[in-house]
């Protein structure tokens, strides 16, 4: 059957609540100013609180939907294909007109009961916290994945979101066992410090798949904390990924870990030196929103991977995209089209 897809990308369709909040915000729910969580019952009431005493904007997220939504940006029509689970909702059609407007295809999952899963960002300065209530899109099961394999199939390479291990770690399995079969790129995200921290067991039994692995600063860090590498040393960590053992001998694993403004660090495995790539910079005056310009980047660079590039065009690719990302409001990207 011939490659449909240039990239499937599966993980959590949500829809962000975005608003400014400020330290009595956070501290009534407990949140640190710049996390990432799964939201507990004490939370519940953010969302609502966002919406009403806020005036937060809603806008569709769910990182690695932003990442095929930016790879997509840089590839012909019908390039990217998004799989994961939503409810029978208005949210889930503020995601579809998202994906829509971006020329990402979809292949959602409804759930009859719960609703699309919200991400509430709440930013305090420069910093954002994300609380996530992922309802609906905890509801995706391997069985949505086999029912839909032909578009596993027809698809020349994976990324999955880090954050789709609190949800299905079979379903994940499944693509990185196919890609490792198949001789396709596997690419994973780290996605937050606490996947690294709390869910090691899952993250590791992924680890021999990865082609690609891809995180920031802070998930590298936790990383090696979980890991006891004994080191926070960026390049020695990402050099750690590149090397652990590999399922799939025809491909050499290459570690991606973005730093902000700071440097991109990329290992190569077998290969000793790390490579350094600095950012594009960008205004301050420009920034908009810095919410998802690490899924941007990664949709730069993998857009790129899918186009056969050479390592340096890919790292350029995504920095473009997260330097446009910087300037939109949530984790968008700039209509009309531009291109690289
Ligand atoms: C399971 N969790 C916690 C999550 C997320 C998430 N996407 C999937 N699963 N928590 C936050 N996000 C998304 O991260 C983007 C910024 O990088 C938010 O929806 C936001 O768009």
């Amino acid at each position: 059957m011939p490659a449909t897809y240039e990239l499937l990308c599966l993980e959590n369709p949500l829809l962000d609540i975005q608003a400014q909040g400020d330290e009595a915000l956070l501290e009534k729910y407990g949140l640190k100013p710049n996390d990432a969580i799964l939201a507990e019952e004490k939370h519940m009431g953010l969302y609502e609180e966002l919406m009403e005493g806020h005036d937060a904007k809603l806008l569709a997220g769910g990182a690695a939907q932003n990442t095929a939504r930016g790879a997509q940006y840089l590839l012909p029509p019908d390039s990217v294909i998004f799989i994961g689970c939503v409810g029978k909702d208005k949210y889930a059609d503020i995601l579809l007109e998202a994906n829509k407007k971006a020329g990402l295809k979809v292949n959602y999952r409804y759930d009859d009961k719960q609703p699309t899963g919200r991400c509430g960002v709440v930013i305090t300065g420069h910093n954002r916290s994300m609380c996530t209530d992922l309802a609906a899109a905890n509801c995706y099961k391997i069985e949505h994945l086999k029912e839909n394999w032909d578009l596993v199939e027809q698809s020349k390479a994976y990324y999955v979101g880090g954050y789709h291990l609190t949800v299905s770690v079979e379903a994940t399995m499944a693509l990185a066992k196919e890609a490792a079969k198949e001789n396709k790129p596997f690419c994973l995200s780290l996605s937050a410090p606490f996947i690294p921290q709390f869910f090691k067991d899952p993250l590791d039994q992924t680890a021999p798949y990865w082609d690609y692995v891809i995180g920031n600063e802070t998930e590298a860090t936790s990383y090696a904390d979980s890991h006891d590498l004994k080191t926070h040393d960026i390049p020695a960590i990402a050099k750690h990924l590149a090397n652990l053992p590999k399922e799939n001998g025809k491909r050499k694993r290459i570690a991606i870990v973005t730093q902000g403004t700071d440097p991109t660090i990329i290992a190569v495995q077998g290969e000793s030196d790390v490579k350094t790539f600095p950012v594009h910079s960008i205004d301050k005056k420009e920034i908009v929103d810095t919410t998802g310009a690490g899924d941007a980047f990664a949709g730069g660079f993998f857009a790129g991977v899918a186009k056969g590039e050479k390592l340096e065009t890919c790292v350029d690719m995504g920095q473009w995209l997260a330097a446009l990302s910087l300037r939109e409001l949530g984790p968008s990207y700039p209509f009309p089209q531009k291109s690289y």
